[in-house]
């Protein structure tokens, strides 16, 4: 059966099999949804091929957030196949790598600084607001964030002010669509994940160590778990939650293990 049959989901950040996007498209298939893949770069197409492939899906369509021509392409392309749809799931994030690394101020740049806001955060409104109408009334929108938005976290630095800026950005998206619309806007918020977006982070196994340790559930989550909170957040069985960021991370977030 399904809780998102008839829903029609356009997924924007699947890089490998591995990505949380991809965790998330494949638990809305699940539910019954049809699903469109964007890939950023050319390299990337085949692997995204695949992953439509395993979701039943033959919509694969460019998507560089980086230009506006980038992004208006996606949805001129979209249209080949769709005339509306219902979800917009925005799982990107990018900041230059020397800008992760050691110590907040002297890796932060204004270029940096400005990167990773525009790749990070005002891409987000930038799909809402290049999908115009074809996003569907009653729709919703997703996107993903990390607790470096709330908390400093070592070497996560510009991504986390950037990821702050993406939580803030889904409460007035929320505010903006919400009202004529009916539009719901939501991140899910997810602990560590040994993605490519993680390969390559300084100790990232150490942090995996740590935040399973430091978690109410002793483990970490898996991109399964954020897909089946991301498919529910966007189905009508959420239909009275828009603005909200939904920790998915083992209880890590609220969690003190306390002394010894
Ligand atoms: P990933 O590398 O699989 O996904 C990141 C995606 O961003 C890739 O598909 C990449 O192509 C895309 N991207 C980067 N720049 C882009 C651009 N200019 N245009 C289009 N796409 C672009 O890694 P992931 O961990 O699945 O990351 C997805 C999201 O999850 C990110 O927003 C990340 O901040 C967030 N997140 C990750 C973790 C983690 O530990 N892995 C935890 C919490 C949140
Ligand atoms: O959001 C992220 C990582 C996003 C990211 C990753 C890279 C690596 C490659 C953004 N930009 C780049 N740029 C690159 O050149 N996460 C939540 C995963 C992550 O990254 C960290 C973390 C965690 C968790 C970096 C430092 C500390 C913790």
């Amino acid at each position: 059966m399904g809780f998102m049959i008839g829903k029609k989901a356009l997924i924007v950040g699947v890089a490998s099999n591995r990505s949380i996007a991809w965790g998330i498209a494949e638990a809305m298939a699940k539910q019954g949804c049809e699903i469109a893949l964007t890939y950023q770069t050319e390299k990337l197409k085949k692997r995204v091929d695949k992953c439509a492939a395993v979701c039943n899906s033959s919509i694969v369509i460019a998507c560089d957030v980086a230009t506006d021509e980038g992004i208006e392409q996606t949805f001129t392309e979209l249209k080949k196949h769709w005339d509306n749809f219902d979800i917009i799931v925005h799982s990107v994030a990018f900041a230059p790598r020397e800008a992760l690394d050691g110590n907040y101020i002297d890796a932060t740049t204004r270029q940096n600084f400005a990167t990773a806001h525009d790749i990070s955060s005002y891409s987000f409104t930038a799909l809402a607001k290049a999908a115009g109408t074809m996003l569907n009334d009653n729709g919703a929108l997703l996107t993903v964030s990390y607790l470096g938005a709330i908390r400093a976290i070592p070497n996560y630095n510009i991504m986390g002010v950037a990821k702050a800026s993406l939580e803030a950005n889904v409460r007035y998206m929320a505010a903006a669509l919400g009202p004529d619309r009916g539009i719901r806007v939501n991140a899910v918020s997810a602990g560590p994940i040994k993605t490519l977006a993680a390969s390559g982070i300084k100790d990232f196994n150490k942090l995996l160590d740590y935040a399973a340790d430091s978690s109410a559930l002793k483990r970490t989550v898996t991109t399964e778990e954020v897909g089946n909170a991301a498919a529910f957040l966007c189905s009508d069985l959420a239909s009275g939650i828009t603005g909200e960021i939904t920790y998915i991370d083992s209880g890590y977030s609220f969690y003190d293990k306390g002394p010894e």
